[in-house]
Formats: C-alpha cells, sequence, structure tokens
C-alpha cells in the first residue's frame, strides 16, 4: 500500500468510527492508518514511552517520539496520539502536542506523559527533561492540545528528596472510584499528590511513595483492578520493571517482583497497563527496529498481561509476534 493510498484509507477509516471520533474529523485533515504486524507495532517511525486510555470501543494511545535511528542520546521534541478498536487497524492523527508548545521548557527534551478524560476533557500530563510537567488540555482525545496553564504543574522544587536535574518527569494519572485524581511521577524517588477535580492543579502536600524492596528508577504506572493498587515502575540500569500491590492507593505497597526482564536492546522500559475488549495488556518499548534501533531510537510493543488468581501478574513474556496469535484464537 502507497502513502497516498493510506492515507486515503485513513479518511474513510475514520468514517466509520466512533461518533466521538466522527465530531472530531472537522479538526483534522491528515490520517494516517496503517496495519500493525506483531511487534513492535509502530513500524513507520520511533515511539517511546506509551501510556493509553480506552473509551467506548476505542483504544487511545499516546507515545514518545523519538529522532531517526542510531541516536546517541534521547532526542524528543513532540509527542503522538494514536488509535485502534481492535489493535491491528490503526489510526495516527496529525501531531497532537511539541515541546515547544509548552514556552515555559528551556529543557529541550519530551519526555514521557499520560493522557486521561475527565468532565468531557483530554489532560496530557507530560514531562520534560527539567524544566518540569506540565498539562495540556483538548476537548479531543486527539488533540489538538494547548498547555493549560502557561506554566508547569510541578518541577524539580516539588520534588522535595532529590537533587539531580531530571527527577521531576514520567506522570502516571488516575482517576479513582471516589472522584479522586492521583498524579504518581519521579526519577530516583517516587512522588505522588492528588489533583483538584480541575486537574492542573495539585491539592495538598506532595509525598513519597517508600516500602521494603522498593528501588525505583522511574516510569511509574498506576491502575487499580478488584479494589487492589498495582504500582509498576522501571528498576534498575538497563532497566527491569517490578511491580507492587497496596490495598489504599497511598499505600503500604507490597513488594511483588519482576514484571518484565530488560527489553532487549533498550536500556529504559516504560510500561502502560491496560484491559480492552475483555483482556489485559502490556505496553511498553524496545529498541527492535533495524539496523537503527537502539535505547534511544525506541519503538513501542503490546504484548498480553495476564494475572493469577490472587491477583499477582504472570511475568510478561515479551515476543515479536505480539497479539496477533491471542488475537486470532479469542
Ligand atoms: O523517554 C525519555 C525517558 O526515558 C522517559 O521519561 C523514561 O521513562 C525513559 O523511558
Amino acid at each position: 500500500m502507497n502513502l497516498k493510498f493510506n492515507r486515503v484509507f485513513g479518511f474513510f477509516m475514520i468514517c466509520l468510527l466512533s461518533i466521538n471520533q466522527v465530531e472530531s474529523q472537522t479538526v483534522k485533515d491528515s490520517l494516517y492508518s496503517f496495519k500493525s504486524n506483531g511487534n513492535p507495532i509502530i513500524t513507520h517511525k520511533f515511539t517511546a514511552d506509551p501510556a493509553a486510555f480506552v473509551e467506548g470501543k476505542t483504544l487511545w494511545l499516546y507515545t514518545g517520539h523519538d529522532f531517526e535511528g542510531g541516536q546517541k542520546g534521547y532526542k524528543m521534541k513532540d509527542w503522538c496520539v494514536f488509535s485502534t478498536t481492535d489493535l491491528e487497524n490503526w489510526v495516527e492523527y496529525p501531531m497532537p502536542l511539541k515541546l515547544s508548545d509548552f514556552k515555559w521548557d528551556k529543557s529541550g527534551g519530551a519526555y514521557a506523559g499520560q493522557a486521561i478524560k475527565r468532565n468531557g476533557k483530554y489532560y496530557w500530563y507530560i514531562s520534560t527533561n527539567g524544566s518540569g510537567i506540565g498539562v495540556a488540555v483538548s476537548d479531543f482525545p486527539q488533540g489538538p492540545f494547548k498547555d493549560a496553564l502557561g506554566k508547569p504543574l510541578l518541577t524539580n522544587a516539588d520534588c522535595f528528596a532529590s537533587t539531580h536535574g531530571w527527577t521531576c518527569i514520567d506522570p502516571s494519572v488516575i482517576l479513582d472510584d471516589d472522584g479522586q485524581a492521583w498524579i504518581f511521577w519521579g526519577n530516583g524517588v517516587c512522588y505522588y499528590a492528588k489533583l483538584k477535580e480541575n486537574m492542573t492543579e495539585i491539592d495538598g502536600a506532595v509525598k513519597k511513595i517508600d516500602f521494603e524492596g522498593f528501588k525505583f528508577t522511574e516510569a511509574p504506572w498506576i491502575h487499580k483492578r478488584k479494589g487492589k493498587y498495582y504500582l509498576s515502575y522501571a528498576t534498575g540500569f538497563p532497566e527491569k520493571l517490578a511491580y507492587a500491590i497496596a490495598d489504599n492507593i497511598e499505600g503500604p505497597y507490597q513488594y511483588k517482583g519482576i514484571l518484565n526482564e530488560i527489553a532487549g536492546n533498550s536500556n529504559t522500559n516504560h510500561q502502560a497497563i491496560i484491559d480492552f475488549n475483555g483482556r489485559s495488556y502490556f505496553i511498553y518499548h524496545n529498541g527492535a527496529i533495524q539496523p537503527n534501533g537502539t535505547s534511544h531510537s525506541r519503538s513501542v510493543c503490546i504484548d498480553l498481561l495476564e494475572y493469577n488468581k490472587d491477583g499477582t501478574i504472570k511475568k510478561i513474556v515479551m515476543t515479536s509476534e505480539g497479539i496477533q496469535t491471542s488475537r486470532k484464537n479469542k
């Protein structure tokens, strides 16, 4: 399929999507549709630091965007958004958010983020390499997003137990069943705080997570299942992913072990954990696109995540086939 045909096909695809998406077509003019064929799921560009949420029948995927292959350091200037209704056919939307949209950023590094919906608006929490965590807002999941505050939501000054410049990164946000939203973030220390209902202000004190066996590098992801809170996070370097479980969001957390081993040739490991169409998925990145995939030219992948009867999670099996097999066997 050539690129032109793909773009036209993408336009028709969107016509078939949900009413919410149809409504949002009016603000979009260039969609790119593609099929994923195993892992990495996206091969036409380098993507990293996935985050996702499900709305209706659609999974929305938000990623970082590494420069083309062979990079020696993190070079990221913008973020990407994709949607799918079957994890096989994807639509990529025009660039929804750039680092330059945050006028206060002095770092030049578009680090990891997570988007979430509340009260009919979409909030995308993003991090920078040293200027802090910002929040962008949109009326549509695919954007365009704009800086909601004109200043960072959190900075290194909020990271009371850290001294290094890149500590205020990797926000993960959850809207709990009682209507309270929480933000977790950090590098070296895992911080958390309440968000006000407007989603753009911190409510009360910033606190930090600590528990026996907690060796936190970065990339917290907080999710809830059957009344329990799961905190997964990158540990060590090169990074593995570990996780812990608690009855309350503030803990105490109990360490449950390594969830994912080092992701191939990628030094970093960064996950989203999501339920979609009756199954749980683990979305992460590696450097698998060759010849140029590396720790700094990463690619998003999806594999199955399975729980044991006692609520613990089976260790992730990273595959190059991805979820095609499970999708076909469903
Ligand atoms: O992509 C830049 C940084 O690498 C992220 O913020 C970390 O989680 C790691 O994946």
